[in-house]
């Protein structure tokens, strides 16, 4: 049945991998049609299983082989996640794992050498399809990136790199690799012996012929990873093997209270592999990604992935609206937080200018900013030369002078209302009609800051995360004039400082304070009750919490929680009242870890040594009473829920899966949960209703369940409903 093809369906026919032969060489090109990325598809094995029988047939003069990317910025972005959707049991994902295996094992026995010419991403089963190659060569260039982010999604790598990596560069390497998901860039996966050379990328195709040619011709010897066991003798000591294996576990359990299946049973599936024939660590490593894939853990992080990527790539802006460039950025107030800002900033290549009042005040941010900057630049051994290049561009002032260059400004003064309305009166004199001007307030109304302004449509909420080079989130916030220009610029510059934007609408504590007050409010409820500071931290820890509420006191400073705590019992009176605890707390000079003074003791170094005791005399805490760790999870965990679904039926969010991402990467909700909009989805909005009921009961209106929750009980709705 001969019909003509419309452009998608051309598009979608055409391979995902192309062979040409060119002077003995069979260079392999990916190119995977109707994607941004190259992933391991169906139609990739197929395609590439063609290919693999033509080079084993012989015939066409081939000596070696080539593979390489025609997509700019990915190689392999890994296995096709979407694909993992539909595994309905443990045996689908083993399946697949032994397609992918099957496939490698083919491309590694072909007779003739092989060479992995890697620019950009090589992830996952990109990795592991570079490992079962005989040569490895990556670009020097800041987008490629070698990993095996695998347990990122609750599952492990499932094409060999849990036997092939530890064979090429051995187990501590492999370990640190596998189980924090880091990516390394070309010259340190070639320091770990990853990749055996790095060039610029220009030169990558001929290079890599190059490499083939000198393979084939053996004036090349490939290093070649072990057939068992670890390339460092030492680590093939029992006693030391061991000990490695036991600290990891260690590790991993003390990180992640146990909470997240797939590290520990990568540790298993190594262990047990590495003195095996690869056949059979490569059955361990496929029964085990088989029953991880489908795992509730597995399908909330694979939730995540795919809602922090549509976050990233789709701004709730109208259509064909486009973002303007972001280039040169000028922060005012040079505090821990801007200095912070313009540090991220000037990392993704901005020009950065740092304001202050003062002189000596702008250079203490400056000073700041660069020691951030240089941190993070050795830690991924980053040349003087580069160093010195990213430092350059944050220059401190305590003037406007350059100001009309910005296309950015972010406003990071202390957090009072007519300071910044006569901040932002100040900045606008300085800059012209095409500059964002932004306010990385925390609490105060963005339509309230844009009064001040004489082009209230250039005023939007950037709300940076404490510490910003650490905190994943950019919470943009619009008030109604906001022009969708404005918006999309904003949104553009967070994805260029490598954030996950989510666009909230205006409203007291936006959307992530919004959901952490009530959670909050609710921890220091408990405590009067005569709850301890332990058990409540420990509670939401075991929960899933980085950490627990008490400490977050501490840590956010009791004075920021008071002030905050305040503007928003003031917003929602009926379920946000203000602490006394808080109040007391403060009224006695504890503003928490900043002062050394809080919930918790602090020793000299600033390390917090324990709860300090005489808080609950000072707070009036009832005697000492045991709550059950379920009970305060409840109260906490369903707070912080029941206020998320308010804010999606209010319109404060524009959907759920912002909720997840914002919940999940601003304010630490456990990831392996998906956020409070899939964790409904997951136990069921049934569940949550009765259980809010119950503490409504128990405990007052404030739990009263929202509106849209009580609808989803009664009709049996999702908020995903493709799940
Ligand atoms: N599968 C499916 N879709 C993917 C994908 C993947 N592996 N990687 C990216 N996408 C989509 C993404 O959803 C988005 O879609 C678009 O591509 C652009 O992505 C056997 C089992 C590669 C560094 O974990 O880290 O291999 O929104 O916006 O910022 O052991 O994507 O346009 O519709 O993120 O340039 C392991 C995941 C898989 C890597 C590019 N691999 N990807 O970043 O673009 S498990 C990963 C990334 C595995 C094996 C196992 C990033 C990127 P849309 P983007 P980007």
């Amino acid at each position: 049945m001969a019909t003509t093809l419309t452009e998608t369906e051309t598009v979608a026919s055409a391979a995902p991998v192309r062979m040409d032969v060119e002077d003995g060489i069979a260079v392999i090109r990916l190119n995977q049609p109707g994607k941004p990325v190259n992933v391991i598809s169906a139609g990739l094995v197929e395609a590439m299983h063609g290919i693999l029988g033509r080079l084993e047939a012989g015939g066409e003069g081939v000596r070696a082989a080539v593979i390489i990317s025609e997509k700019k910025g990915t190689w392999i972005a890994g296995a096709d996640i979407e694909q993992f959707k539909d595994f309905k049991g443990p045996a689908d994902g083993e399946t697949a794992s032994r397609e992918g295996q099957k496939l490698l094992n083919r491309l590694e026995r072909l007779v003739i050498p092989t060479v992995a010419a890697i620019d950009g991403a090589a992830l996952g089963g990109g990795l592991e399809t570079a490992l079962a190659c005989t040569y490895r060569i990556a670009t020097d260039s800041p987008r490629t990136k070698l990993g095996l982010p695998e347990v990122q999604l609750g599952i492990i790598p499932g094409a060999g790199g849990t036997a092939r990596l530890p064979r090429l560069i051995g187990i501590a390497a492999s370990l640190d690799l596998m189980l924090t998901g880091k990516q390394l860039d070309g010259r340190r996966a070639r320091s770990q012996g990853i990749v055996d050379e790095v060039v610029p990328v220009p030169v990558l195709l001929r290079e890599a012929k190059r490499a083939a040619n000198d393979l084939a011709s053996g004036k090349l010897k490939p290093k070649g990873a072990r057939r068992r066991g670890s390339p460092k003798g030492v680590e093939n000591l029992p006693g030391l093997r061991g000990f490695i294996f036991r600290k990891a576990r260690q590790g991993v359990v003390s990180k992640t209270h146990g909470l997240y299946p797939a590290p520990l049973r990568l540790l298993e599936v190594v262990e047990r592999g590495l003195d095996k024939p690869l056949d059979a660590a490569l059955e361990l490593e496929a029964k085990a990604f088989g029953e991880l894939a489908v795992t509730q853990e597995a399908r909330s992080l694979v939730h995540l992935f795919f809602t922090s990527t549509a976050a990233k790539n789709d701004p709730p802006v109208p259509e064909g609206t486009r973002p303007k460039p972001v280039d040169h950025v000028a922060v005012v107030g040079a505090g821990f937080m801007g200095a912070g800002i313009a540090a991220v900033s000037a990392e993704s290549g901005i020009e950065v200018r740092l304001k202050d009042v003062k002189p000596e005040a702008a250079a203490k941010g400056l000073k700041t900013a660069r020691d951030t900057l240089i941190k993070r630049a050795k830690r991924k051994k980053l040349k003087p030369y580069q160093i010195t290049a990213l430092t350059d561009r944050v220059e401190a002032t305590a003037a406007y002078t350059g100001f009309h260059t910005a296309d950015v400004i972010v406003e990071a003064v202390f957090e009072d209302v007519s300071l910044k309305h006569g901040v932002l009166k100040e900045i606008e004199s300085h800059i012209g009609a095409d500059t964002v001007l932004g306010s990385n307030t925390s609490t105060i109304p963005i339509a309230e800051l844009a009064k001040a302004s004489a082009r209230p449509e250039n005023v939007i909420g950037l709300h940076f995360f404490s510490p910003v080079d650490k905190m994943p989130l950019l919470e943009i916030i619009t008030h109604p004039g906001t022009a969708p220009w404005v918006t999309a610029t904003s949104h553009a510059y967070g994805k260029k400082i490598g954030k996950t934007p989510i666009v909230v609408n205006d409203s007291p504590g936006f959307y992530a304070n919004r959901i952490l007050s009530p959670y909050m409010a609710e921890a220091a409820l408990l405590l009067e009750e005569g709850v301890s500071i332990d058990d409540l931290d420990r509670a939401m820890t075991r929960w899933g919490y980085p950490v627990g509420p008490i400490t977050l006191y501490d840590e956010v400073g009791l004075d920021v929680a008071q002030k905050a705590g305040k503007i928003m019992a003031a917003a929602f009176a009926d379920r946000m009242k203000p602490s006394q605890v808080i109040d007391k707390m403060v009224a006695d000079g504890r503003l928490g870890r900043k002062n050394g003074k809080g919930f918790f003791t602090y020793g000299d170094d600033g390390k917090k040594t324990g709860a300090d005791e005489s808080v609950y005399a000072l707070i009036g805490a009832a005697p000492r009473k045991q709550v059950s760790r379920e009970e305060i999870q409840d109260r906490l965990g369903l707070m912080m829920v029941n206020e998320a679904v308010r804010t999606l039926e209010e319109g404060v969010l524009h959907s759920a899966r912002d909720g997840d991402v914002g919940a999940v990467m601003g304010i630490g909700f456990p990831p392996f949960r998906g956020g409070p909009f899939w964790y409904v989805d997951t136990v069921g909005a049934q569940d949550v209703v009765a259980r809010l009921k119950k503490l409504e009961q128990a405990h007052g209106s404030r739990f009263a369940p929202a509106k849209m929750l009580l609808d989803h009980a009664a009709g049996g709705k999702k908020f995903f409903p493709e799940g």
